[in-house]
């Protein structure tokens, strides 16, 4: 039986059907002695499809399915290849024995979508790993390589090649019969292991809904009859499914891959790259090369100060070593990594680069010089990137005779970790230029999104509506504790004031006064961060910013002196400091951050809606439960959402821009999917 649905043989409903129809025929034909599973194409079965998941479930229904493959009196291999994940691994689970490629990768992912698994696997898994097993792997979603899996128990062979032919070699073997994995015993295990697999579980998804059924229904493995426990798991999975955190994630999940799109006119060939030029070996420098060098690019790291371009290198080295003894890459990866590094001290070394990216200091006159430099050394053709976070790419550009090449490559910090890149375009970028962004992105494994240029690109400019809101809720009355408090409590990974802090209050000022000369002098502004600035409070590395690092840990509030700046700015502002609650705070700074998507929209900045939503995910720790501002304004009563307009406008004063929440709200068709 092969199961072919391209590109991933998602099991949609017409699969399902095929499927068991060929279950039965199995059972029905006497000369038929046994069955193997295969996937067409790259891949066994990615799972159930998702697309389905906003739908009425249509039969045939994978439990009943699965029963079937159980029931059929013959033995029913899986064979397994590419990918084997949540009702796919399921599926194998169902059958009498599972073989697979080493490349193979198996996982129940289900939980990164807000569900649990709903075809047995809470069941089956723990029949074969025992619980403490299943509870990580099912709480995590985490993928196993065929190995790894092997070794757990959860696969019966791993073969090299002919996997077909080993299948069957199962099939006419001695063990071949019928195994059902539902009668076997889950091996015995002490309570307190499983309690603290179960704590683990909990603390590292957070306590979502998912993981806490999963948990409860895992459990069951050990205490209650198999098909009363299969009741239960498909209770709790119709639950989840139904759940507006399961539409969120399911809505996060298709817009990653929607934002690898690009619109027609700019679906060009990317120009070649094969070796990468990094400007700067500063932290972001050096993050962007190891990215590159991980990638198998050629690298030239280029400093004019020697003595921190020497300590790059080194340190690079250094972390590919590391990196290759925790497994992350192979030691000869590792090796012939290091060997495509070289470290230049002067502009000459960049002639041979196709990708040039500048990662120097963000001051346009700094810039400038980068890039009058580049014009004189670098190739005819080559890309001259920009890793600026906010600067606009267009004057950045000017500083050449060749604007065409110019582009925005916006990485996040740690380069090499986070997974986002804002890809921007400016006025004169050539047409090719975006997709060989996007390409040489996804070439390093991250998220790339097209950018229009504009102030901050998607991210910055979201974020700094979102902080300023945040400086106003301070001046009218809320501590920075009580504002990072609520929207911690709301799933931001970390409350804007603690961010600021870490991030270096510094920088925000040096932004400030940067644009300080166009600022129009009637629009609101909060002076705190420039009066702790000036205090020489720069957040963390100082051990004072908005809190009080003394100790070396963060004080649980903000100490007199801060009190005294806010309690100061809201008395020049003429403002009763006044209480607000929880509620007050999460929906004023999250409305901010709609109302700029929504102009985002409007001015292109953005491709689609749900960009944003990949962005601000990705790249600025906002919940993916909860999918992003976009999905969280369509989850929300518009007349609710007219309200908190009109608040933060209130707010705002002079100045303020409605962004057309129409435009925002509107469902198009690459975002229907979810
Ligand atoms: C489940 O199984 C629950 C079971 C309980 C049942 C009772 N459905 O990621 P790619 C699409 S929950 C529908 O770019 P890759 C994807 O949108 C599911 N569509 O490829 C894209 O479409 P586009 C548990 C799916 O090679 C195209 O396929 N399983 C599904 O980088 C290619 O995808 C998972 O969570 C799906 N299940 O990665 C696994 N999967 O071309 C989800 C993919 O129109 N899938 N598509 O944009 C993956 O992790 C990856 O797709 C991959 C392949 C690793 C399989």
């Amino acid at each position: 039986m092969e199961i072919s649905n391209l590109p991933v043989n998602a099991l949609s409903q017409p699969v399902r059907a095929a499927l068991l129809a060929a279950v039965e025929r199995l059972t029905s034909e006497p000369e038929l002695r046994g069955g193997v599973i295969l996937g067409a194409g790259r891949t066994f079965v990615a799972g159930a499809d998702i697309k389905e998941f906003g739908k009425p479930s249509l039969a045939p229904l994978l439990p009943d399915i699965f029963a079937a493959i159980e029931s059929c009196p013959k033995p029913v291999v899986a064979a397994l290849h590419g990918a084997a994940l949540g009702g796919g691994l399921e599926l194998a689970l169902a059958c009498d024995a599972r073989i697979a490629l080493p490349s193979t990768v198996v996982g129940l992912p289900e939980v990164t979508l807000g569900i649990i698994p709903g075809a047995g696997g809470t069941q089956r898994l723990p029949r074969l790993t025992g619980l403490t097993t299943a509870i990580r792997l099912i709480c995590s979603g985490e993928q196993l390589k065929a190995e790894a899996a092997h070794r757990l128990g959860m696969l019966d062979e791993v073969v090299v090649e002919d996997l077909q032919g080993a299948a069957i070699a199962w099939l006419n073997s001695a063990q071949a019969g019928k195994r059902p994995v539902s009668a076997m015993r889950v091996p015995e295990e002490a309570p307190e292991d499983i309690a603290k697999a179960e704590q683990a579980a909990l603390r590292a998804g957070k306590s979502r809904p998912a993981v806490v059924a999963a948990i409860t229904v895992v459990k069951e493995a050990s205490s209650t009859p198999f098909a009363e426990a299969l009741a239960h798991e498909r209770a709790a999975f119709l639950t989840l499914r139904a759940s507006p955190e399961a539409a969120a994630l399911r809505h996060i999940f298709f817009a990653e891959r929607e934002a690898a799109r690009l619109p027609a006119d700019l679906q060009q060939t990317p120009r070649p790259i094969r070796t990468v030029a990094v400007i700067g070996a500063g932290t972001m420098g050096s993050g962007i090369a190891l990215s590159a060098l991980e990638a198998g690019y050629t690298v030239i790291l280029l400093d004019q100060n020697t003595e921190l371009l020497a300590k790059s290198g080194d340190k690079l080295r250094t972390q590919l070593q590391e990196r290759a003894q925790a497994g992350k890459i192979s030691t000869a990866v590792a090796q012939e990594a290091q060997a495509r590094l070289t470290l230049a001290d002067g502009w000459a070394g960049i002639a041979l680069a196709d990708l040039v990216i500048e990662a120097v200091f963000e001051d346009l006159a700094v810039k400038h010089e980068v890039f009058r430099q580049l014009d004189t050394h670098a190739k005819p053709g080559a890309v001259l990137a920009t890793n600026t976070s906010y600067l606009d790419i267009d004057a950045i550009a000017a500083a050449t005779k060749r604007r065409e090449d110019v582009l925005g490559l916006h990485f996040f910090s740690p380069a090499h970790v986070m997974k986002l890149l804002e890809v921007v375009r400016g006025a004169h970028s050539a047409s090719d230029l975006a997709a060989t962004g996007m390409a040489f992105g996804k070439s390093l494994k991250k998220l790339p999104v097209l950018c229009g240029n504009g102030f901050g690109f998607i991210g910055n400019r979201i974020y700094n509506a979102y902080r300023t809101q945040c400086e106003f809720m301070l001046e009218d009355g809320a501590w920075p504790e009580e504002i990072d408090a609520a929207l911690e409590a709301f799933g931001f990974a970390m409350g804007p004031f603690s961010v600021a802090d870490l991030s270096g209050l510094d920088i925000a000022w040096r932004m400030r006064q940067a644009r300080a000369s166009t600022r129009d002098p009637r629009t609101r502004y909060v002076p705190v961060l420039d009066e702790l600035c000036e205090r020489g409070r720069f957040g963390r590395k100082t051990c004072a910013g908005y809190y009080n690092y003394a100790d070396g840990k963060r004080s649980a509030g903000s100490d007199d002196v801060v009190r005294a700046i806010i309690s100061e700015a809201s008395a020049k502002r003429g403002i009763a400091r006044h209480v607000l609650t929880t509620e007050d705070i999460q929906r004023r700074a999250l409305i901010a951050m709609v109302n700029e998507a929504a102009q985002i929209l409007t001015e292109a900045i953005a491709q689609r809606a749900s960009d944003i939503d990949v962005v601000l995910v990705h790249g600025y720790g906002f919940p993916r439960w909860v999918g992003g501002p976009v999905q969280w304004a369509r989850e929300q009563e518009r007349k609710y959402l007219e309200r908190d307009l009109d608040i933060i406008a209130a707010a705002t004063g002079f100045g303020f821009v409605r962004g057309d929440l129409d435009i925002l709200l509107k469902k198009t068709n690459e975002d229907n999917a979810s």
